[in-house]
């Protein structure tokens, strides 16, 4: 298959997944050292010591040896994020940490050793707790300052180390899970549509601001929105599937459409009036929001279908959001639907739409792996399966690029190296070409084994996608 020179193959991880030292060197607490389950069930009232994501994979220490493993595969870019409640403490604080600032200075600077670009989230959901405690999160248009000292503080310090950034992960998961996605405590169920789309608005505004901002400090900088993007099938070629396939393709593309056109569409108006939202939006932020990005990336996974009566079908698993089955495609072990043509077919949407680059920052086969009891051909860990989805998936990228003409950035597949679910906040979900020796109840030395994935894809970026 073939792949542009300057693809950009490499690998993503978030803080609060894999960095662990929750409370090193001046760190404040996140939402998520508070949520020991996983986005399923609510934050707890105190730190819970069980709580994976306290210790992560502990790449806090371990983050030279683990870059240099990513070097060792080639990437050319690594994505991360950086953990707001390093910087800020509490968010909304007077001066920055010094010591955090310090710990990713001392990334950035690994990463450049090797030659590998960051592409850093600035938010991925990983609100600081104070923020959440005393401000119920997004839903406060105060987070749009706070979140503009931030971004400020690290696009001036990290000038000229880092190129590539995401102003929010996922943003678009407010809909589903509005405290991961906007750090909002209270309860989902207790929100009203004017809560949600107030709150995604001041996320919105404060995205386009991060995106001024960046680009003013250094022009050079690249600064992309980032979405859980999922393909969604009509279930059946009954016209009402196929219009409850385009009103639900709404939602999908609220987000996308204001970060990538500068302005709420005007379905997006039709559907605030249809649910009785009055926006307070000011001139100013309409203003704000004209800063469009440089370039679109989002999350693929999985796809779904849609069906105007749901409940004749059995109901799909799948992240964050889900629909009904689909007949025709296999599932991973947590019943995500595997679909490799839904990853063509959304790049050829999303493209048509914005005719903007595009960027695949996550993608990948969570699965319960076996360690080896001894070392086989250099691995410990044969993930075929592994292999497997992922050739699948980057054969239709490359049809879209060869085939369709959509201008792909490049790929960083999810979690390569093992890290916390964040799902169900659990370590046996694995995604990574690297395993790492931490298990469910906390026991494990955190050392790093090559799986056969990690040669296979070093092959990959070796031959810049020819062998897939
Ligand atoms: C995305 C998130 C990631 C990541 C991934 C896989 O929604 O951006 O943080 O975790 O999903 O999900 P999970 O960890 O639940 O398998």
């Amino acid at each position: 298959m073939k792949f542009p020179k300057e693809f950009l193959w490499g690998g993503a991880t978030a803080a609060n997944q894999c960095e662990g030292a929750w409370n090193e060197d001046g760190k404040g607490a996140s939402i998520q050292d508070y949520m020991p389950h996983g986005i399923m069930q609510g934050p707890s009232e105190v730190i819970d010591k069980h709580n994976l994501k306290l210790e992560g994979i502990d790449l806090y220490h371990h983050y030279k040896e683990d870059i240099a493993l990513f070097a060792e595969m080639g990437f050319k870019v690594y994505r991360m994020s950086i953990a707001w409640s390093r910087i800020f403490p509490n968010g909304d604080d007077e001066k920055p940490n010094e010591k955090g600032l310090e710990f990713y200075d001392n990334v950035f600077d690994e990463c450049k050793k090797y030659g590998i670009e960051p592409l850093v989230t600035l938010s991925h959901y990983e609100t600081p707790y104070h923020l959440a405690k005393k401000y119920d999160g997004w839903r406060s248009r105060d987070l749009i300052g706070f979140y503009e000292k931030y971004v400020r503080t690290v696009f001036t310090r990290y000038k000229g180390k880092v190129h590539y950034w995401i102003t929010f992960n996922e943003i678009n998961s407010i809909w589903h899970f509005p405290l991961m996605g906007a750090g909002i405590l209270t309860p989902k169920n207790s929100l009203s549509a004017q809560d949600l789309y107030q709150a995604a608005h001041h996320e919105l505004v404060a995205s386009a601001l991060a995106t001024k901002i960046g680009h003013e400090i250094d022009s050079e900088n690249k600064i992309g929105c980032m979405v859980l993007g999922l393909t969604s099938y009509p279930r059946t070629c009954n016209p009402d599937d196929v219009i409850a396939t385009m009103e639900e393709s709404k939602r999908g593309y609220f987000f996308t459409d204001i970060h990538m056109r500068g302005y709420y569409p005007s379905y997006a108006l039709k559907m605030m009036e249809k649910e009785g939202v009055v926006l307070d939006a000011t001139d100013e932020d309409l203003e704000i929001l004209k800063n469009t990005c440089d370039f679109l990336s989002f999350s693929y996974y999985m796809s779904k279908c849609i069906a105007s009566n749901p409940e004749q079908y059995e109901k799909g698993k799948g992240n964050l959001t889900t629909g009904v089955k689909n007949p025709y495609l296999q599932e991973s072990q947590w019943g995500w639907q595997i679909d490799p043509k839904g990853l063509r077919y959304l790049l050829n949407t999303y493209y048509d739409r914005y005719q903007k680059p595009l960027f695949i920052v996550e993608n990948g086969l969570g699965a319960k792996d076996t360690l080896l009891s001894e070392e086989k051909d250099g691995y410990w860990v044969e993930d075929d399966y592994r292999i497997q989805y992922m050739n699948d998936h980057l054969a239709q990228v490359s049809k879209a690029i060869e085939d369709d003409g959509v201008e792909v950035m490049g790929y960083t597949s999810w979690g390569c190296i093992d890290l916390i679910s964040a799902s169900t906040a659990e370590m046996k979900k694995r995604y990574g070409f690297i395993y790492v020796d931490r298990n469910n109840d906390g026991t494990g030395t955190f050392k790093r084994y090559k799986k056969k994935s990690f040669y296979w894809y070093k092959n990959v970026i070796e031959t810049n996608g020819k062998i897939i």
